[in-house]
């Protein structure tokens, strides 16, 4: 079925920020509509996303956020090369990368090229008379992936009230998504009503829609988590446990770890230390970023010397990047990759790092971004890569329940498994 047209357009994310969105319309009519996420605690290796930076106009009021080009790139450089073509994602992602052969893609940028790449798929799917997410699992049981839940937000999303960026949670006990949900949703309730009995500001929702509490210690960041998930009367453990995004690149200078909130500062083999100590002392089983975008030798440390079995996550790390995650694998570095499809830019380059990944018997765990929009194409990327993990901010707000809804509609609708990497 071929395409007839492309629309580019800005649009707002969940942070009130101007996004990229792509509308395809095919032969019959039908149109589909992407719009791309994007991070704050963003990795340097992560494909470009184009921003206008000062401008003036309607557009001055978006303090140079605004995206008109990566918006123009679309309707002026790459809808004249895709127009009549039959749709297919492939091609049309081989186009996107015929056009800006860049290895960020820094000239169209990848919000533009990762709009019309998702559209194109969602697109296509439809020319198949299939769900986003049967178009990439055509047959069989359908693996809905373990959510890992936000409940405590700090770093760059919460105004750094806590040095890290996340403390969150993983109901590994769980039987079903729905049942995982739920205790998500009972534990960030918990949380609010315990921080409130302490007389702590709970009222400020982070971008993620975690708490925004402030914490001077890792510490106690995570012995607050485990109050809240005992108060709903689950097993910490056994039921749910820990995992933490430290995102250490937010605080990494001068070769130096600066915990500001806790005034103390770690060489690379200290904070190898720091972590291996909150490991050992706290139910974690995940931790995301424990050390900087481009500090290898501490991940291979920490790696060596992990005193558990962990999931080491590599996300500022690894940014979704092939020739990253290979270097990962090669050294040792860490056993799992997030996966944001807008630090790749393309959805087929995207799948071929899941793909890599999982060949590599890493684990991956498909992710959404700080800021979002309500688009829920994350989880049917996430289900239909067969990814085993999910990550997508906390319970509250649209663009993030967007994403859990659609996996609690596949869980009732499709032959589906809930799958525990922990178990
Ligand atoms: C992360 C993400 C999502 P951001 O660090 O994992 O939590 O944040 O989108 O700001 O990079
Ligand atoms: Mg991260």
């Amino acid at each position: 079925m071929k395409i007839v047209d492309l629309l580019g357009y800005q649009v707002l994310d969940s942070r009130g920020r101007p996004t990229v969105a792509a509308r395809i319309t095919l032969a019959d009519g039908s149109s589909h509509v992407a719009k791309v996420p994007s991070g704050a605690s963003t990795g340097q290796h992560e494909a470009a996303e184009l921003r206008d930076g000062k401008i003036t106009g309607t557009n001055s009021y978006y303090s140079g956020l605004s995206v008109t080009n990566a918006v123009s790139n679309i309707n002026n450089k790459i809808k004249p090369v895709i127009i009549g073509l039959d749709i297919n994602l492939n091609q049309v992602d081989s186009k996107l990368i015929e056009l800006d052969s860049s290895e960020r893609f820094t000239n169209i940028g990848a919000n533009s090229t990762l709009a019309v790449s998702l559209a194109s798929s969602l697109a296509h799917a439809h020319s198949q008379q299939k769900s986003l997410v049967r178009f990439f699992q055509p047959n069989g049981k359908l693996m809905i992936p373990m959510p890992m839940i936000n409940i405590l937000s700090g770093g760059a999303h919460a105004n750094r009230g806590m040095d890290i960026q996340d403390v969150l949670i993983i109901p590994i006990g769980a039987k079903s998504f729905s049942e995982a949900i739920a205790w998500a949703a009972g534990i960030r309730e918990a949380a609010a009503k315990l921080g409130q009995a302490k007389g702590m500001l709970t009222h400020l929702v982070a971008d993620e829609g975690g708490l925004g509490i402030a914490f001077n210690s890792v510490n106690a960041a995570c012995e607050f988590v485990i109050e809240a998930i005992g108060s709903v009367g689950l097993k910490v453990g056994q039921e749910v446990s820990l995992a933490l995004d430290i995102a250490a690149t937010q605080f990494f200078s001068e070769n130096n770890y600066v915990l500001a909130s806790a005034n103390k500062s770690y060489s690379g083999k200290e904070f190898v230390q720091f972590i291996v100590n909150l490991v050992n002392d706290f139910p974690i089983v995940s931790i995301e970023d424990p050390f900087a975008e481009d500090d290898w030798q501490s991940w291979i440390d920490f790696n060596q010397i992990a005193p558990k079995p962990i999931q080491i996550l590599g996300d500022d790390l690894l940014t979704t990047n092939l020739s990253r995650l290979e270097r990962a694998i090669l050294d040792k570095a860490a056993n799992a990759i997030l996966i944001k499809p807008n630090q790749n830019g393309l959805v087929t380059n995207t799948e071929h790092v899941v793909r890599k990944a999982k060949e590599a018997r890493f684990r991956t765990v498909v992710s959404a971004r700080s800021g979002e929009t309500e688009d829920s194409w994350l989880a049917d990327l996430a289900v239909g890569w067969g990814a085993g993990q999910i990550k997508v901010g906390s319970t509250h707000g649209s663009e993030r329940t967007s994403k859990w809804n659609r996996l609690l509609e596949l869980e009732l609708i499709e032959d589906c498994e809930f799958v525990n990497p922990f178990a």
